[in-house]
């Protein structure tokens, strides 16, 4: 129920920024409304890998013990080129999960509606004002404390507020499925490795085309096909089975699962924004910063930001929103920016084929804890 001193969210998109951003504020005594285009809500696409820093924020927002029923953590991440380990990764002292993308929208869902967040598929936002105001595709207008643009990459929101951005296109994309996982009817491969490892197969040479082979929970499989865009053959879907199996020969029983699929390829971008707050706007996950999936961070992103931004303006009057709002970006933004050139380095270089990379600073966006308090204390202090 709204009540007069109750602030209210208007949110555009049901991804997983806008149902992260709808918990948190509602679960902070705000009233919510999520406008989603799409006329059923679901997520399409396939498997996705969450970290520390995301898995955090689901800790706060209390769905872990959901979360963990549908999803797993592999024994190891391992790189191969041309077939050759280069790495084995454990991860000691990082939390990590996969799991399909259609489990982790409906925990969210799921979760916004039980903290009393209204969410109305089939309802287009067309433009937001400084001001707090959002028009509908169809004319209608509302008023709100906070509007956030969680619109993705190509947010109305954002273009409608004039926001400049630049956009960098890689040269790489991929196209992702979900399949069985069929473990049994997958050979041994030397030397013991386990088809419960996340397995990431790079094929340079001749030609670059390369398997994110992913488990996301018992039954199902995450496979990203990655090729240049350039690669006509590569590229295609439904996939080139006699390429990808003359290449990865010892995945023939999931690429023939592929085969069968349609799907789309997908290009890498990354885009930069002048700013991400106007007024009473906020944007966040792709609308704001949508980046290479090199660090499988897009999404983990895009949840942290959720919810600094929920708390942020929960411990806020209202009079300062505006400049909240700016303090936020300031604050937040720094760490997004760097996961960003991090992803778009590995897309533009292939240097994850080498392995080994997830050391040092690379893990700095994994390790972000966006619930600890004191994480900006030295920042403040400046
Ligand atoms: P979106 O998911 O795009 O959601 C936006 C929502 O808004 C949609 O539901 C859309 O229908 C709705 N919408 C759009 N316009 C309007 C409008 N005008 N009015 C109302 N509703 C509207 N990230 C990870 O963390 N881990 C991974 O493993 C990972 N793998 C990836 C693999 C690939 C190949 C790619 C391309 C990305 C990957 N990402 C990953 C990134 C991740 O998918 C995105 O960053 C994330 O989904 C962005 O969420 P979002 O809610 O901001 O945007
Ligand atoms: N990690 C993940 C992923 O899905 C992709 C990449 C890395 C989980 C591609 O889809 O490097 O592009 C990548």
């Amino acid at each position: 129920m709204r009540t007069s001193r109750m602030r209210h969210a208007e949110i555009s998109g049901a991804g997983f920024a806008g149902l992260t951003t709808a918990v948190a504020l509602a679960q902070r005594g705000w009233s919510v409304r999520v406008h989603e285009r799409g006329e059923t809500l679901r997520e399409e696409g396939a498997g996705i890998v969450l970290w520390q820093n995301s898995l955090k924020v689901l800790d706060a927002l209390g769905v872990m013990d959901q979360l963990m029923a549908g999803s797993m953590t592999p024994p190891y991440y391992e790189t191969r080129t041309q077939n050759i380990i280069a790495s084995d990764e454990a991860f000691e002292g990082i939390r990590w999960r996969t799991m399909t993308r259609p489990f982790l929208h409906s925990v969210l869902l799921k979760a916004a509606r039980a903290a009393g967040a209204e969410i109305i598929p089939g309802s287009e936002v067309a433009s937001a004002t400084e001001a707090g105001r959002v028009t509908l595709a169809g004319g209608s207008e509302f008023d709100a404390n906070l509007v956030v643009g969680a619109d993705g990459v190509g947010s109305n929101i954002r273009n409608s507020l004039g926001i400049e951005y630049q956009r960098e296109r890689s040269r790489d994309g991929i196209s992702r499925f979900l399949v069985g996982r069929r473990k049994s009817d997958l050979v041994a491969i030397e030397p013991e490795t386990e088809w419960d490892n996340v397995i990431d197969f790079w094929n340079l040479e001749p030609r670059v085309l390369r398997v994110l082979y992913v488990p996301a929970n018992d039954n199902e499989l995450y496979l990203a096909l990655m090729a240049p865009a350039a690669d006509e053959n590569g590229a295609r879907v439904p996939i080139d089975l006699d390429l990808w199996t003359s290449v990865h020969p010892q995945l023939t029983p999931v690429l023939q699962e592929v085969a069968r699929k349609p799907g789309k390829h997908y290009g890498y971008q990354t885009t930069r924004l002048s700013e991400w707050t106007r007024g009473r706007v906020a944007l966040v996950g792709d609308s704001a910063h949508a980046m290479c999936p090199a660090l499988a961070q897009g999404a983990g992103c895009a949840m942290v930001n959720a919810y600094t931004l929920a708390q942020i303006v929960s411990d806020a009057p209202d009079a300062d929103l505006p400049d909240v709002l700016a303090e936020w970006e300031r604050l937040e933004r720094p760490y997004t920016d760097r996961a960003q050139s991090r992803s778009q380095h590995f897309a533009d270089t292939r240097d994850m084929s080498k392995g080994g990379q997830f050391t040092g600073d690379v893990n700095e966006t994994a390790l972000y804890d966006p619930t600890d308090l004191h994480r900006h204390d030295a920042v403040r202090a400046d």
